[in-house]
């Protein structure tokens, strides 16, 4: 049978094991495929991208056009060049993905408020401690106050900071002191989000800024507003109320979903319902209600970052990343999948109707025609959760065929910036000084960060993976965030036995030492702020230099799609971080058809790497972006004044020693293992 709706061309498909490397999304697409049903990944190939607008060369800012300006020399109609147009078309993306996660970070705020009142069903502050260390940096009292008192007024703070009209953000005396005084000096220091936001599409309204650099100096500011403001509330907050993770066990990957339980999904990215719907899956009227439908219980698992959040904190299992959403949806298994905000596909009300899965749309921003609307509100959400809980058990009787990938793996995320700090040194003498002299001595090369989505014109988690392999290797640590944490975690990276066989020397003995996976995954996209804070404490730790832009340090998002990645970029190239995003670049043009159309490439590499010490460039080259990694790391450490990075000096201690040794000496009586382990025969 042949749905006509969602079958797409066959004759440029790529087969499911091109299209992925995941054997469960393989498994899933060969599905699809039998059952003529279209995915992300058939529509891809049946749709070329645009290859005007896909760098960034039309314009559709004003009823004159849309103009595509893609000869040499030619303007809009209004007389726009093609840099004024990608500049625009940049800013305007950074400012879109800056609103995503600063409006989260709104909510959360306001949540924060209601639980300091009183108003919001069964919810509670569970990180006190992170309360009264937030509310002290920003001079809050905390002396002799309830957490509700304290909450209540850092809430207000808070709330504050989204429309604040002049000075600098709040948050922003985090950033290291030299960092904070170049963004002064360059007058990027950013002001409330709804105000950079709005004066970002006023500039770019039609007849407005027009000058390259004058228009990407907003875009700094614009997305400085979401990576030390909006974006790192809103995991300032999450923290408050839902604690802040550490590490704990869980599972990814389709398989994780139950045959014989109701599988319910949460999708998209605030944690403040998917929180109540994980207490709410935990309740005794709840699971008897299920066992009654014939159920053996209900089984959560998420999508995206809102896997991320109740992963970290709760070790809920994450079913996938961006990519599958519409794949947990054909194993035909999923009751419900409860979305709320950001990187939701309205394919997936389609599909849906394929199967017997209920798409239940939860926020009062995002509705999707067809979906079943259940409007979550705070003062009601634990009622809420379980309304929704009853609404997929009810539909477990109409499940039909089914079938779920053999494949999931266990990972162990949640690893805080606050978890870092503590884990290095312990509750009593918990610092960055040993991540900085592993650095410093070699035994860590450097540190990366890959981030970012997923994208259907990549094959799916490829990039992600072949970049996180090689580094492994080369001894540079990486942590992780969003859709990229997933992928690595379906692999096994996110296991301490990992280290075993798949990361280089020195790095193995970090590892082993600490008792850390080599991947480290520190939550969802807007914890990408929880990096931010990792860099800065690593500067003020010391013996690394005095910025960020000193770092033998390095972001990479190789499978990017969303404009909140454009947002993530800018800010964290603007703090001084080297960044390489994969694909296409948007503000690259073509130079072969409009040769002077470089101007706004070479301002966000070479421009603002004199400005900020550090540049964003895109590759569609994985190997380029390892080679690039590796180099930029060796120059920073060599800048520094560290040693070479010599793996050979590293590997003889911790587990591979105590390996190496008993291999060695075999059955020998304990003395004389002892003797060949510790050097001496012990006297008793
Ligand atoms: Ni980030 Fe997280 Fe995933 Fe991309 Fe979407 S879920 S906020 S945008 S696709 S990483």
């Amino acid at each position: 049978m042949v749905d006509e709706k969602t079958r797409t061309p066959r004759n440029k498909r790529r087969t499911p094991e091109e299209s992925s490397i995941d054997p469960a999304a393989i498994e899933m697409l060969t599905r699809a495929d039998l059952m003529g049903i279209g995915t992300a990944f058939s529509r891809a190939d049946g749709l070329a991208p645009c290859n005007i607008g896909a760098v960034g060369m039309c314009c559709s800012l004003c009823a004159m056009g849309p103009c595509r300006l893609t000869k040499d020399g030619i303007t809009g109609v209004c007389g726009a060049t093609i840099d004024t147009v990608q500049s625009r078309n940049f800013i305007r993306s950074v400012a879109a993905g800056s609103a995503a996660h600063s409006d989260h970070g709104r909510d959360m705020a306001f949540t924060l408020k209601a639980v300091a009142n009183g108003e919001a069903e069964g919810y509670r502050i569970q990180d006190i401690a992170k309360l009264r260390n937030i509310a002290a940096e920003y001079d809050i009292p905390i002396k002799d106050r309830a957490p509700e008192e304290i909450a209540n007024e850092l809430a207000d703070l808070y709330i504050a900071q989204f429309g604040q009209q002049r000075g600098a953000l709040a948050p922003i005396r985090r950033a290291p002191e030299k960092r904070r005084k170049l963004w002064e000096e360059l007058g990027v220091i950013p002001r409330g989000v709804d105000r950079e936001v709005v004066e970002a599409l006023h500039r770019t309204h039609m007849g407005d800024d027009q000058e390259t650099e004058h228009l990407m100096h907003h875009a700094v500011r614009t997305a400085l507003a979401d990576g030390w403001g909006g974006s790192m509330i809103a995991t300032d907050v999450s923290d408050i109320l839902f604690g802040t993770p550490a590490p704990v066990l869980g599972e990814a990957n389709l398989g994780v979903l139950k045959d014989d339980m109701v599988n319910v999904v949460v999708h998209g990215h605030e944690p403040t319902l998917s929180q109540m719907v994980v207490a709410a899956s935990q309740d005794p009227e709840i699971i008897a209600y299920a066992k009654a439908a014939g159920a053996e219980g209900i089984s959560l698992s998420g999508i995206c970052c809102t896997a991320n959040e109740i992963l970290m904190r709760q070790g809920i299992p994450a079913a996938g990343n961006f990519l599958q959403q519409e794949l947990a949806i054909l194993t035909g298994a999923v009751e419900a999948m409860v979305v709320d905000v950001q990187c939701i596909m309205q394919a997936l009300v389609t599909l849906a109707e394929r199967f017997h899965t209920k798409i239940i749309t939860t926020s009062p921003k995002v509705r999707i025609k067809d979906a079943t609307h259940v409007e979550f509100d705070e003062r009601h959400a634990l009622t809420i959760a379980k309304d929704i809980l009853k609404t997929a058990i009810d539909n477990y009787e109409n499940r039909g065929e089914i079938q779920i990938p053999d494949y999931k793996n266990s990972l162990v995320p949640g690893f805080s910036h606050e978890y870092i700090n503590y884990m290095l040194g312990g509750s009593y003498r918990a610092s960055f000084r040993p991540l900085n002299d592993a650095i410093m001595s070699g035994r860590i090369r450097g540190v990366a960060a890959i981030v970012g989505c997923t994208n259907p014109r990549i094959q799916h988690d490829s990039h992600h993976t072949a970049i996180t392999e090689a580094l492994l290797k080369q001894d540079v640590l990486v942590v992780e965030t969003g859709c990229s944490a997933i992928a690595s975690a379906k692999l096994g990276f996110l296991l301490g036995d990992a280290a075993l066989d798949r990361v280089g020397p020195g790095l193995r003995e970090v590892c082993e030492t600490i008792g850390i996976p080599p991947v480290l995954h520190m939550g969802s996209c807007v914890d990408n702020t929880r990096i931010l804070t990792v860099l800065t404490q690593m500067v003020a730790e010391g013996g690394l230099g005095d910025d960020i832009d000193q770092l033998p340090a390095v972001g990479l998002a190789p499978e990017w799609m969303s404009e909140k990645a454009l947002s993530i970029a800018t800010y964290c190239v603007a703090s001084g971080a080297y960044v390489m995003m994969g694909g296409y670049n948007p503000v690259e043009g073509r130079g072969d058809k409009v040769p002077d159309s470089v101007l706004v490439s070479a301002h966000i590499s070479d421009g603002w790497e004199e400005m900020y010490g550090a540049r964003l460039e895109f590759l569609d080259d994985p190997q380029e972006m390892i080679r690039r990694t590796l180099n930029h790391i060796d120059a920073k450490r060599a800048a520094l004044g560290l040693p070479e990075y010599d793996p050979t000096q590293f590997g003889h201690s911790g587990d591979a020693r105590f390996n190496e040794m008993e291999e060695a000496i075999g059955e020998a009586p304990l003395e004389e293992r002892r003797a060949a382990l510790y050097g001496q025969v012990p006297t008793i």
